[in-house]
């Protein structure tokens, strides 16, 4: 291979599969993905703080802008902090439940059966924080600018929740609104949003999950 130039190496790690196997490990892949399911209802049971730790590996692996890699991952097993966390966030979703929500919003909401209170943000082992960062304090001194931090963000996050749905575990992407408590609660930098709080542990044993259906790949693609 011609030589680019010293930042480049050769592709490391590409495994060119046979195609029955390409087919098989898509197929494996979509059954797989499509056992997760949005949990509501946590078992307090503990979690092994290394599978969350592989986890956020995986999702720090994302395609983002100009690799500036431009996240933070805030992991809270601390019951003070999740009680804190847990205050702030109903009281605001309570706020949007019975004042700022239009109809048309809670009508969309109806079939999920959400409500302003959240007892799973204490109940669960885990809260991760993921939150954006517009820029970035160089060790330098100097102040660069991220890129797509929005997609970057979303993407490492679907990386995220897919590692601990692979690892066994249930995860709630929450969206309080607004989310800014977040910041101050976990002590981040003003360069720093929240991005959204993953709620992450074992399904309580009478879990329930609303019967919805995902659409069909006729309706969610077109091939030209
Ligand atoms: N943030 C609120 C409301 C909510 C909004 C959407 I869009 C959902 O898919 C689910 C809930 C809450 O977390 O209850």
């Amino acid at each position: 291979m011609p030589d680019k130039n010293d930042n480049f190496e050769a592709l490391p790690d590409y495994i060119e599969y046979p195609q029955s196997e390409m087919l098989q490990r898509s197929q494996d892949f979509y059954a797989e993905i499509k056992r997760r399911r949005t949990v509501r209802d946590f078992s307090d049971r503990a979690v092994p703080r290394e599978i969350i730790e592989n986890c956020i590996r995986a999702a720090g692996t994302a395609p983002n802008g100009a690799n500036l890699q431009p996240w933070h991952f805030s992991v809270v097993s601390d019951l003070e902090i999740k009680r804190k966390i847990r205050e702030a966030a109903e009281e605001n979703e309570r706020s949007f439940y019975e004042k700022q929500a239009p109809d048309e919003w809670l009508e969309a909401l109806e079939p999920l059966g959400t409500d302003w209170q959240k007892s799973f943000l204490e109940t669960a082992p885990y809260l991760i924080a993921i939150f954006s960062q517009s820029n970035r304090l160089m060790d330098s001194g100097k102040t660069v600018t991220n890129y797509y931090v929005k997609e970057s963000v979303g993407i490492a996050t679907g990386i995220l929740i897919n590692a601990l749905h692979h690892s066994g575990l249930a995860t709630l992407t929450h969206t309080p609104s607004p989310m800014n408590f977040l910041r101050e609660i976990l002590e981040r930098p003003s360069n720093e949003k929240a991005f959204l709080l993953l709620v992450v542990g074992y399904p309580s044993e009478d879990a329930t999950v609303p019967k919805i259906s995902k659409m069909k790949l006729e309706e969610i693609a077109t091939f030209l």
